[in-house]
């Protein structure tokens, strides 16, 4: 039995104070707090986590009273470094996932590589200026901003959709399914790369 992929951190700077716990191999026994101070963005990490089959403990102290920007941009952050921490080096795992998810009429797809290669292509097309205290735009910018720190590669698209709240659940739930896939264990403990090495 593999040891569960699992890590503790704490990132603190003058907007945000965050702590985060995350194991990666919890699906049978999820333990799930998300507390970042914008109920919406609760909700989003809350499906990323269940859909994910993590365990996860997030919380934000942060200066809300400004906007929800620093907020949420930072936990995504703080999620991308945890993600990266818990998984470790990157052998014996898929690496790459996909997954569509529908909520209702909104459909969404997500395509992942675990590949040490920042990058995010994020297209939700949210039309609404806030959904309860997050703002669309910070959906697509805690998305990147966990690629980013996690040092992956994440396209997600919203392909159909009216209601802005099934959009962006819809985007979160295929983002946690493709995850799921990629850093799902092969048995092997081969780097799956052509460079052997990500
Ligand atoms: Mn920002």
């Amino acid at each position: 039995m593999d040891a569960p992929r699992q890590a503790t951190l704490e990132r603190k700077t003058n907007e945000t104070d965050i702590k985060v716990s995350i194991n990666l191999d919890d699906k049978f026994d999820q333990k799930i707090n998300v507390n970042t101070g914008i109920g919406f963005l609760d909700h989003m990490l809350h499906a990323l986590a269940k859909h994910g089959g993590w365990s996860l403990d997030i919380s934000c102290k942060g200066d809300l009273w400004i906007d929800d920007h620093h907020s949420a941009e930072d936990c995504g952050i703080a999620l991308g470094m945890a993600f990266k921490q818990a998984l470790g080096t990157p052998r014996g795992i898929k690496r790459f996932g996909s997954a569509f998810c529908p909520l209702d009429e909104a459909l969404a797809r997500a395509v992942v590589d675990i590949s040490g290669r920042p990058h995010a292509d994020i297209n939700l097309e949210l039309k609404r200026e806030m959904i309860g205290q997050l703002s669309t735009e910070m959906i697509p910018h805690v998305m990147e901003s966990f690629a980013f720190a996690a040092g992956i590669t994440l396209h997600v698209d919203v392909l159909k959709g009216k209601n802005d709240h099934h959009k962006s659940e819809a985007a979160f739930k295929s983002l946690a399914v493709a995850l799921r896939e990629a850093i799902t264990r092969t048995g092997t403990n081969d780097v799956p790369s052509t460079k052997g090495v990500l």
